[in-house]
């Protein structure tokens, strides 16, 4: 998947580059930078040395001595000062500088922490919101798996609102197993009173889920099609009149991914990409079943995933990264993964 992102300490990971938050010496300081000049040893100030220091917003490049990567792309984020004062720009131009940076020399991986969210007092959703925003533009452009490294799980925050929002939504409707098994086992009629609905799958869902009003519009045109995932994806494709690249970029699919589902008879996606593509063409829950329908998945009431997946699609939020920040914080896997 084109980003990643994962909590882990950036000095371990084995990818093309990755990059320091810096100050303007490059020589060196505390957090994530004293990190990584430690695990890379003494070289690498040495190679700093040379550098003539980094203006705020820009970046530079060198070796990376002994770390597992194979470059360290130093960049230097803005000190928080209330947000008045053109952190935003700054912080942006860090990330494009060094994904330009990463780019040119042929990098295929690159993992950044969040630049400016420690010692410069960038205030950490923020922050997180400027990184995945700067480095999705890019991905649009261009083909490079990017990871956002992100320390503590703390610091990685959605909004407040939003957050307490589907915390309400999962409480509303986790269905645990034991719980969902002791409710199948009810007499029928009870159900049947509330719904037309065989017991044990829809009902539950139908009964649980808000009552939306749903536009059908594309399952109608799909009805009784006994397509397969590649087809119908195809199709919902030139009914929502998107290319293939837009949706496979939005999905946040890999171009390998895409081919493969495109070429290979036997590929089947994973649930999770699935999603992703029904995220990325903007279906409804109704039409996002259909889909996972074709490989044979469905969306389960006991399962948190599902449950997180299914509130966005009744709140048509297809935001992937806002859904990926959200899993993430509900512990969960993110999509496109
Ligand atoms: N792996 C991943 N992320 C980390 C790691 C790690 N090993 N260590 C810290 N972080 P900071 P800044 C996270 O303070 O705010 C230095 O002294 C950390 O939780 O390292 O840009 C420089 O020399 C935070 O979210 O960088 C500068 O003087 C993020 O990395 C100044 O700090 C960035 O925190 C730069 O401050």
């Amino acid at each position: 998947m084109p980003l990643h992102i994962i909590r882990q300490d950036i000095t371990k990971l084995e990818c093309d580059a990755i990059v320091n938050a810096a100050n303007n010496t490059l020589l060196g300081g505390g957090g994530v930078d004293g990190a990584i000049h430690k695990a890379a040893g003494g070289k690498l100030l040495e190679e700093c040395k040379t550098l003539d220091g980094c203006d705020t917003g820009d970046a530079k490049i060198t070796k990376a001595y002994n770390l597992p990567c194979k470059h360290v792309i130093h960049t230097v984020g803005p000190i928080w000062r209330g947000g008045e004062n053109g952190e935003k720009k700054l912080l942006e131009s860090c990330y494009k500088k060094s994904l330009a940076l990463a780019k040119e020399n042929g990098c295929e991986s690159v993992a950044f922490p969040l630049i400016s969210s420690g010692v410069y007092g960038y205030p950490k959703d923020k922050a997180l919101s400027v990184a995945v925003e700067t480095i999705s533009e890019f991905l649009f452009d261009n083909e490079m798996t990017v990871y956002i490294v992100v320390f503590d799980k703390a610091s990685y925050q959605i909004s407040e609102e939003l957050f307490d929002d589907v915390q309400e939504y999962i409480d509303d409707n986790y269905v645990d197993e034991k719980e969902e098994r002791r409710l199948y086992n009810r007499p029928r009629r009870i159900f049947s009173s509330e719904c037309d609905f065989e017991v044990g799958s829809v009902c539950f869902e139908e009964k649980l889920a808000s009552p939306k009003k749903l536009d059908v519009s594309l399952i109608d045109m799909l009805a009784n099609i006994d397509d397969n995932f590649a087809v119908t994806l195809l199709k919902l494709i030139d009914l929502k009149g998107i290319t293939d690249v837009e949706c496979y970029k939005k999905a946040n699919v890999s171009k390998q991914t895409w081919y493969k589902i495109m070429n290979e008879k036997d590929y089947k996606p994973s649930k999770n990409t699935v999603i992703s593509f029904a995220i990325a063409l903007e279906l409804s829950l109704e039409e996002t079943k259909h889909l996972l329908s074709t490989v044979g998945f469905t969306l389960s009431k006991s399962n948190k995933f599902d449950i997180i997946i299914e509130y966005f699609l009744l709140n048509e939020e297809y935001n992937i990264f806002t859904i990926n920040e959200t899993l993430f914080k509900f512990d969960q896997v993110c999509l496109g993964v």
